[in-house]
């Protein structure tokens, strides 16, 4: 029997998505969602069997003008995410449309060559009729040679696109066991529940100025974990505001991230947190490091 198997990376502007249909279409929380923009920093691989195919679903982080080494890095692992795939997925929110963003990074993929498809996603919030125009100007940036329309939110279109895939995946091999769903670790699965639910709980520049690390993770005998958390901020200020009043704000964010893990782990969860201040925490390639991204060049 023919097998396939290949990596397709998901690329786009922040906020298109990404990480909504990878979650969508692996059926599983992997990679962290939110309503504010470069939420993902860092490639989520999602490992999809469909058919005869283990398609390799790389999430990468939204593509934008970076300016701290942080986003230098997080903008590096996107195009790396893209330069190591087999197909490039470029992942378009059709209610912004073709923003000068967009068309730059449509042009980027359209000059890498090689295999690219246009997905245009939010098709619930866009009559279709302003969604042919949309595709003709993106097709003069960059020669696709599919197009799909989806909403990763409510699953439209969503099957064709896996069935694609499984179809346009090279012959060869699986890379991953069949039963596998990622190659995170938990600890970081663990870590960005809780930065998930600091993009969520929290606003402004906090979100932006935090980084999670897991510091300790013990099996207890009972069957469940126990895991320690640091949450870096970038200011003081930011820290009082992750905290809250009384301790609320943390209490929330701390509830709500052991709930979402204890479903994702399939085991009761004790999560513990602490906020520590570290300045500059977000040009250090040590903290870089710890959440998987390599020191942007
Ligand atoms: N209405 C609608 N909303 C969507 C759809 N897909 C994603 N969203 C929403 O768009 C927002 C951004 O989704 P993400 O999946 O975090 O986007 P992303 O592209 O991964 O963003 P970054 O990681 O910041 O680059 C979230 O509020 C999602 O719920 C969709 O098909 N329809
Ligand atoms: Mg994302």
């Amino acid at each position: 029997m023919t097998t396939r198997c290949g990596f397709a990376a998901i690329v786009g502007a922040p906020n298109a998505g990404k990480s909504t249909l990878l979650n969508r279409m692996t059926g599983a929380k992997l990679s962290i969602v939110s309503p504010k923009a470069q939420t993902t920093r860092f490639r989520v691989l999602g490992i999809l069997m469909r058919a005869q195919s283990q398609i390799l679903l790389v999430d990468t982080p939204g593509i934008f003008k970076p300016k701290r080494k942080l986003d230098r890095a997080m903008v590096q692992a996107a195009w790396t995410g893209a330069e190591d795939a087999d197909l490039v997925v470029l992942l378009v929110d059709a209610k912004t449309g073709a923003t000068e963003a967009v068309r730059e990074i449509a042009t980027n993929v359209g000059k890498r060559g090689g295999r690219a498809w246009l997905v245009l996603n939010k098709t619930d919030l866009v009559p279709a009729p302003r969604l042919l125009p949309l595709i003709a100007t993106l097709n003069e940036l960059a020669s696709f040679q599919e197009t799909f329309m989806v909403s990763a939110a409510n699953g439209d279109g969503v099957a064709q696109l896996m069935d694609a895939l499984a179809a346009g995946v090279p012959e060869g091999p699986f890379l991953f066991p069949e039963d596998d769903l990622t190659d995170l670790p938990d600890r970081l699965l663990a870590a960005e529940m809780v930065r998930e639910q600091i993009f969520l709980q929290t606003h402004e520049e906090v979100p932006y100025g935090a980084t999670v690390e897991t510091e300790s993770w013990q099996e207890k005998p009972d069957g469940s974990v126990r895991i320690e958390a640091t949450i870096y901020v970038a200011r003081a200020n930011h820290k009082s505001i992750l905290i809250g009043a009384g301790g609320s704000r943390i209490r929330e964010i701390g509830a709500r991230a052991r709930t979402g893990l204890a479903q994702l782990l399939e085991r009761p969860v004790h999560l513990f947190l602490n906020v520590k201040e570290r300045a500059g925490w977000d040009e250090e390639n040590a903290r870089l490091r710890a959440i998987g991204l390599e020191d942007p060049r």
